[in-house]
């Protein structure tokens, strides 16, 4: 009964985000309340819409929509929150964990009265995921500009392969920033929390990916850049890929778009060039070892084999690399790799043979060779490995090397993708000044000899707030830099200009602070430019148009 009538409150939320309200409109007083077991905890109706909400922005990523687990442990009554009760399960939120939790009460994120709340939502059953529909999904795209209408050739002398699209998070917004000239080109209206971007295969376009499952294809080849078609797939999203293939099987480069839903847990196959929906495929089933069945099988990260017609589709709580082949878009046929839990980010080693993503909550790095559609290895790097896309490293005596970094310690690992002695294995770890984890990003280029590596998640101010500049043949730290006192926030995502020879970073603040993307010399490692101004508030990731097509990280 609690469930069915939670079911209804977590409908009209997400009708209010389909609505295009954003994630965090939420219809008040609506729908009827829940309760724990024993009946000790009671939410009335508006505040299990409001508490829902809350739990969806802020929490769900790590620990569930139906509050299972994955990064973060389950938050089910039975589980552990009945036991922890209101005082317990308050302080976790307000302080966070050195494993990663991040502290939303300490940071001014959650109020103490909203954190009261969401711990009282914590020892009442979850709501239940509503489907999304080709239907929907229907209703929601819109084609701006049909593809005859678009230029045929850029209306502009720009070197548009340099351009920057830089998520401007909580604005709802994507800056696009011309790479040489460091001029903001214009600011596109993106809605809820763009998680991250991705060019067709030709990098004329930018894909946005938001945290409402909505989809912007944005046209760098206009005068201005200009919002062309939007999509959504889900209420919740955070992965977006496009088909890169042209080889002897036909050419499929920027015809096919996937995003990966968080809730519902599906992919969805859309027409790349005008975003139109074309099949949508449920990722629920079995875990790996076929004796769970989830339904809240999240799409973490999903990427584009440049080999073969086949996108690599990582499926979080089951463990089970799915490589989705988009030759028969309406009928993908799937190889399902059963690896290791929970499946967050990777990315490619330097051949594009072999996928490398984390395994998190079991400390590994899952190696599968896309070519050959087989699970290669399982390596234990370090407490919860957070790659981003990782970085390679052609090393002059260790051969090619992929990294990660890691939330939960103070390591970077660099694992051997090429062949001979130490293959798959770690051949190096290397500690960043100062203790603790925090890493979220790590980033190299061909042209440079430096790899990057940021720590926003630590719990100390001054680290969060630091990047950490690594030799890439000695692995010693040559530099450490400091955002200027002048920018609240933290250092947060790393890219490389396309010749190699510059650094962005990100100042992650919050809406009231304007903040900057600092651009660094990879050679000297000075500051070289303050990319600012009153649109720059709360710039996350940032991507680099050649880059990103060329999958160079
Ligand atoms: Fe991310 C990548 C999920 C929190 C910024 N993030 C990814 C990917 C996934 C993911 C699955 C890989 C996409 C791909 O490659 O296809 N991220 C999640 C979460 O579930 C989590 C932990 C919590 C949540 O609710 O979102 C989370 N991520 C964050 C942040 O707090 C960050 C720093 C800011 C934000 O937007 O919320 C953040 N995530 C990023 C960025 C990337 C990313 C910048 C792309 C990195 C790259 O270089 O490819």
């Amino acid at each position: 009964m609690w469930n069915k009538i939670a079911n209804i409150a977590f409908a009209l939320i997400f009708t209010a985000s389909l609505a295009g309200c954003g994630g965090s409109d939420t219809p008040s007083g609506v729908s009827a309340g829940a309760q724990s077991e024993d009946g000790s905890i009671v939410l009335t109706g508006a505040e299990m819409d409001r508490a829902s909400d809350i739990f969806f922005n802020t929490c769900a990523g790590c620990h569930g929509t139906l509050r299972k687990g994955a990064t973060g442990p389950s938050l089910l009554p039975e589980a552990r929150t009945s036991l922890l009760g209101t005082a317990g399960l308050s302080a976790f939120i307000t302080n966070g964990t050195p494993g990663g939790m991040p502290d939303w009460g300490r940071q001014g994120v959650l109020s103490e009265e909203e954190i009261d709340l969401v711990a009282r939502f914590l020892q009442v059953p979850p709501p239940e995921i509503p489907a999304f529909t080709l239907d929907d999904m229907n209703a929601f795209w819109k084609l701006h500009v049909p593809v005859a209408e678009r230029p045929t050739e850029p209306q502009h002398d720009r070197n548009w392969q340099n351009y920057f699209g830089v998520v401007l998070r909580d604005m709802g917004q994507v800056a696009i920033i011309d790479g040489d000239t460091k001029e903001k080109l214009t600011i596109i209206e993106t809605g809820f929390a763009v998680h991250i971007l991705r060019t067709s295969a030709s990098g004329r376009y930018f894909y946005s990916i938001g945290r409402d499952g909505k989809i912007t294809m944005i046209d760098l080849w206009m005068e201005t850049p200009t919002m062309v078609a939007e999509g959504k797939a889900s209420f919740d999203a955070r992965s977006v890929e496009v088909s890169k293939y042209n080889g002897p099987e036909g050419d499929f480069s920027d015809k096919y778009l996937i995003v990966g839903g968080y809730t519902p847990s599906h992919f969805v196959i859309f027409d790349a060039q005008t975003l139109e929906p074309i099949s949508v495929t449920s990722t629920e089933g079995y875990a790996l070892d076929g004796d769970e069945y989830v339904e809240e099988a999240r799409v973490a990260s999903i990427v584009a084999s440049h080999k073969d017609p086949l996108w690599v589709v990582n499926v979080k709580e089951s463990g089970m690399v799915w490589l989705v082949d988009y030759t028969d878009p309406v009928n993908p046929e799937i190889t399902k790799i059963a690896t290791a839990r929970f499946l967050h980010d990777g990315g490619w080693d330097l051949t594009g043979q072999y996928f490398l993503v984390a395994a998190n909550a079991e400390n590994k790095v899952v190696v599968v060779d896309v070519e050959n559609k087989e699970l290669e290895a399982i390596v234990e790097t370090g407490e919860t490995p957070h790659p981003g896309r990782g970085a390679n490293i052609d090393h002059s005596t260790l051969g090619n090397l992929w990294l990660t970094g890691h939330l939960g310690e103070n390591k970077i690992s660099a694992i051997k993708t090429s062949e001979g002695d130490g293959r798959w294995t770690v051949v190096k770890e290397i500690e960043l000044p100062g203790d603790g984890g925090g890493n979220l990003f790590i980033k190299t280029h061909p042209n440079s000899k430096h790899l990057w590596a940021d720590r926003p998640l630590n719990n100390n101010v001054d680290l969060q707030r630091s990047v950490f500049v690594v030799d890439t043949e000695s692995f010693e730290v040559v530099k450490t830099l400091t955002v200027p006192d002048k920018y609240a926030g933290r250092a947060v995502h790393l890219e490389y200009n396309k010749e190699g020879t510059e650094v962005w970073v990100a100042v992650w603040g919050t809406m009231e602070d304007v903040t900057a993307v600092l651009v660094y010399d990879d050679k000297t490692l000075e500051l070289i430019e303050e990319i600012t101004g009153d649109w720059m508030r709360t710039p996350t990731g940032h991507f680099n148009v050649y880059n990103t097509v060329h999958d160079i990280y």
